[in-house]
């Protein structure tokens, strides 16, 4: 498939002459002090296209999602690109596909970097237009330039500076992998000379309790699969690690502190264009958010934590209006795959549901093939640069496309065969053009491969089994058969692909044509 990079014609003529970075408002004029838009990615882990209120959400209420919305574009048929974390990261990040790789799933805790840092990144991009960049939050693509053997004890060998973040303040993998502390520029933040720091997803070190030998000593939010090795602030994990002493996250802390460095990011930067990569733990497993945030959703942990991503939420654009940054910043805020209810403790998520979809109006949840594994809230703001605001948009959209897109909205020169996978969308995102994408590819948790394009999604036959057998009660979408659906319905329900076998070829083909590349 063709690069798209430059075809756009020019929206804001000036802003797009990148060259010196001073950008301009809608008209041309440059206004003082105005320049290039600054640009935020808000990321959150595991939330639901129905986690929302603007969504439809019930037993929840996000108040500053929603202003955001309202002030912006609401994308009601957007895609991650994969059903779980890693992969989508990655091919956000990078603009390929993670399944051109054979190492993007889910990753270790102490699993190598997986972008290479020869690899040109959204980070890179926006850097060498010349804005700061930053990554502050999850990261789970890896660190360090060799699996298994990082010492955390010293500054990494490769981190995100490798990548073109300016400043990272990250988790390495997900709150419930080791190791539990904060990275800040490539070593533990508040590191404790005290406590070193020992990983390993093999073996645990002597003496060191887990959850599976000491339930004992675990807080109530026991696991429900798996997690039951190191114990760190009363929870078990997946890996072991021994060490740390106050360089340790506390679990509850996590919203607040990733926010206040986003916060502080913005105000050191709010005189030249930044880009901040801003990835939440919330809603992922362990759900263990602040107290203030508990009960206020009705829905136990997992609803609480949606209510702290929204303060999450809030605070950055209270910064924003604080900064006088509001106008000249493009928030773009969505979510790394599907929800899952059960993702492996027992936090109650389920039985207090009542009634609230976290996948919405979609089948399947986060690892399935099915519309739940990708399709994800997406809300766009630029007051300065978006004209109609507070509607919404039905334009099938992959979030493979924002690289080339805020590429071409910055005016970025690209080096060839940089974001493959990436075609500039910026239309579709600033709401000027709502023609669909041609096709977009969908990447389920065990690799099998969608198709979405017009009308109509094909799922790759596979002989997988139908439902989850590791944990949790989720259709995975599999089927020996080729399945081809009627997206009229979003709930993907018959299978038409005997009594349409053209269009079902059509689509086998085309997928061919995409692998191929
Ligand atoms: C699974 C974990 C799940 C979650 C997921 C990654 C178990 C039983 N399940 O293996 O809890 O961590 O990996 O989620 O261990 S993701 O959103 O980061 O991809
Ligand atoms: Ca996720």
């Amino acid at each position: 498939m063709k690069r798209q990079y430059f075809t756009l014609p020019l929206l804001f003529p000036a802003l797009c002459s990148w060259a010196g970075g001073a950008g301009s408002s809608r008209d041309g004029q440059v206004p003082a002090g105005r320049g290039l838009p600054n640009v935020i990615v808000i990321y959150a882990d595991d939330l639901g296209y129905g986690d929302l209120q603007c969504y439809g959400a019930k037993n929840v209420k996000t108040p500053h999602v929603d202003r955001l919305a309202a002030e912006g574009i609401r994308f009601t048929n957007a895609h991650s690109v994969a059903a779980t974390s890693t992969p989508s990261r990655y091919s956000l990040l990078t603009g390929e596909y993670a399944w051109r790789r054979p190492d993007t799933d889910i990753a270790a805790g102490n699993a190598g970097m997986i972008i290479r840092p020869g690899q040109y990144t959204m980070a890179d991009m926006f850097h060498h237009a010349g804005y700061a960049t930053a990554a502050i939050g999850k990261w789970h693509l890896g660190l360090g330039d060799k699996t298994a053997s990082q010492d955390w004890n010293a500054p990494l060998p490769s981190a995100l500076g490798d990548l073109g973040f300016d400043y990272h303040y990250i988790m390495a993998a997900t709150a419930d992998r080791v190791p539990c502390v904060f990275i800040e520029n490539g070593q533990v933040a508040n590191y404790d000379p005290s406590a070193p720091i020992e990983v390993s997803y093999e073996k645990n070190f002597p003496g060191e309790p887990t959850g599976r030998d000491n339930p004992e000593l675990l807080y109530n939010l026991r696991p429900s699969h798996g997690h039951d090795m190191s114990i760190v602030n009363g929870i078990s994990r997946i890996g072991y690690m021994k060490g740390g002493g106050r360089a340790l996250w506390k679990d509850e802390n996590i919203a607040d502190s990733i926010t206040a460095h986003a916060v502080r990011f913005m105000q050191e930067n709010k005189d030249r264009p930044f880009f901040l990569y801003f990835a939440t733990n919330d809603v992922h497993v362990p759900r263990f958010p602040h107290p203030r945030f508990r009960g206020q959703s009705g829905m136990g942990l997992r609803g609480d934590a949606i209510v702290q991503f929204d303060w999450s939420v809030g605070r950055i654009m209270e910064e924003l209006d604080r900064l006088g940054l509001t106008e000249n910043t493009l928030v773009i805020l969505s979510s790394d795959n599907g929800p899952v209810v059960d993702d492996g403790y027992d936090d109650h998520a389920e039985e207090l549901l009542g009634g609230h979809r976290p996948a919405g109006p979609w089948r399947g949840y986060k690892y399935s093939a099915f519309e739940g594994g990708t399709a994800v809230p997406v809300i766009v703001r630029w007051p300065e640069g978006i004209r109609k605001t507070g509607v919404t948009s039905d334009v099938l959209m992959s979030q493979i496309d924002w690289m080339a897109s805020l590429g071409a909205l910055i005016g970025a020169r690209m080096p060839e065969g940089s974001a493959p996978d990436s075609w500039n969308r910026l239309e579709n995102l600033l709401g000027t053009d709502a023609t669909d994408r041609p096709w977009i590819v969908e990447q389920a948790a065990n690799h099998v491969l969608s198709v979405r394009a017009g009308e109509w999604k094909y799922i790759e036959p596979n002989d997988g089994p139908k439902m989850i057998t590791w944990g949790p009660e989720i259709e995975t979408g599999n089927d020996s058969r080729p399945q081809l659906y009627h997206m009229k319905e979003a709930y993907e329900q018959e299978n038409l692909a005997p009594r349409q076998p053209e269009k079902l070829f059509e689509l086998q083909k085309l997928l061919r044509m995409i692998r191929a590349g």
